[in-house]
Protein backbone atom coordinates (compact mmCIF):
# COMPACT_ATOMS: atom_id res chain seq x y z
CA UNK A 1 0.00 0.00 0.00
CA UNK A 2 3.33 2.74 0.10
CA UNK A 3 2.22 3.63 -3.63
CA UNK A 4 -0.84 4.81 -2.57
CA UNK A 5 0.63 6.86 0.23
CA UNK A 6 3.46 8.15 -2.47
CA UNK A 7 1.00 9.23 -4.86
CA UNK A 8 -1.00 10.83 -2.02
CA UNK A 9 1.10 13.29 -1.31
CA UNK A 10 2.06 14.44 -5.15
CA UNK A 11 -0.79 15.28 -7.47
CA UNK A 12 0.35 13.63 -10.76
CA UNK A 13 1.49 17.07 -12.82
CA UNK A 14 4.08 17.84 -10.11
CA UNK A 15 5.35 14.60 -9.80
CA UNK A 16 5.97 14.28 -13.07
CA UNK A 17 8.02 17.69 -12.61
CA UNK A 18 9.75 16.78 -10.18
CA UNK A 19 10.93 13.21 -11.86
CA UNK A 20 11.40 15.45 -15.25
CA UNK A 21 15.12 17.14 -13.75
CA UNK A 22 16.29 17.95 -17.48
CA UNK A 23 13.09 19.60 -18.37
CA UNK A 24 12.63 17.28 -21.24
CA UNK A 25 8.91 16.78 -21.05
CA UNK A 26 9.75 12.81 -21.02
CA UNK A 27 10.89 10.31 -18.50
CA UNK A 28 13.48 7.84 -19.34
CA UNK A 29 12.63 4.47 -18.11
CA UNK A 30 15.57 4.27 -16.16
CA UNK A 31 14.26 7.23 -13.82
CA UNK A 32 10.50 5.37 -14.08
CA UNK A 33 11.11 2.15 -12.62
CA UNK A 34 13.25 3.81 -9.98
CA UNK A 35 9.65 5.41 -9.23
CA UNK A 36 8.48 2.18 -8.90
CA UNK A 37 10.50 0.66 -7.01
CA UNK A 38 10.23 3.43 -4.32
CA UNK A 39 6.41 2.50 -4.95
CA UNK A 40 7.03 -0.82 -3.62
CA UNK A 41 6.63 -2.92 -7.33
CA UNK A 42 7.97 -5.59 -7.78
CA UNK A 43 11.20 -5.18 -10.33
CA UNK A 44 9.55 -7.31 -13.03
CA UNK A 45 6.08 -5.68 -12.12
CA UNK A 46 7.81 -2.37 -12.41
CA UNK A 47 8.99 -3.34 -15.85
CA UNK A 48 5.58 -4.39 -16.72
CA UNK A 49 3.57 -1.39 -16.13
CA UNK A 50 6.39 0.88 -18.12
CA UNK A 51 6.37 -1.07 -20.91
CA UNK A 52 2.43 -1.14 -20.75
CA UNK A 53 2.65 2.41 -20.36
CA UNK A 54 5.15 3.40 -23.26
CA UNK A 55 2.65 3.21 -25.73
CA UNK A 56 4.55 4.56 -28.61
CA UNK A 57 7.71 2.12 -27.46
CA UNK A 58 9.54 5.43 -27.44
CA UNK A 59 11.52 4.17 -24.38
CA UNK A 60 10.48 7.22 -22.44
CA UNK A 61 7.45 8.27 -20.53
CA UNK A 62 5.92 11.58 -21.86
CA UNK A 63 2.82 13.24 -19.29
CA UNK A 64 0.07 11.24 -21.22
CA UNK A 65 1.52 7.84 -20.91
CA UNK A 66 2.39 8.73 -16.93
CA UNK A 67 -1.05 9.92 -16.35
CA UNK A 68 -2.34 6.54 -18.34
CA UNK A 69 0.04 4.56 -15.37
CA UNK A 70 -2.02 6.45 -12.84
CA UNK A 71 -5.05 5.70 -14.45
CA UNK A 72 -3.79 2.02 -14.40
CA UNK A 73 -3.01 1.57 -11.02
CA UNK A 74 -5.44 3.63 -8.88
CA UNK A 75 -8.34 5.01 -11.60
CA UNK A 76 -10.16 7.82 -11.88
CA UNK A 77 -11.52 7.84 -8.11
CA UNK A 78 -7.92 8.74 -7.34
CA UNK A 79 -7.30 11.30 -10.03
CA UNK A 80 -7.68 14.56 -8.61
CA UNK A 81 -5.45 16.75 -10.47
CA1 LIG B 1 6.75 6.95 -24.91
Amino acid sequence: MCYVIFFRQNHIQDLFLKLDRDSSGTLERGEIIKVFKQMCAEPSEAQKLFDNADVDKSGTLDKTEFEYIWYTLFGDKNFDG
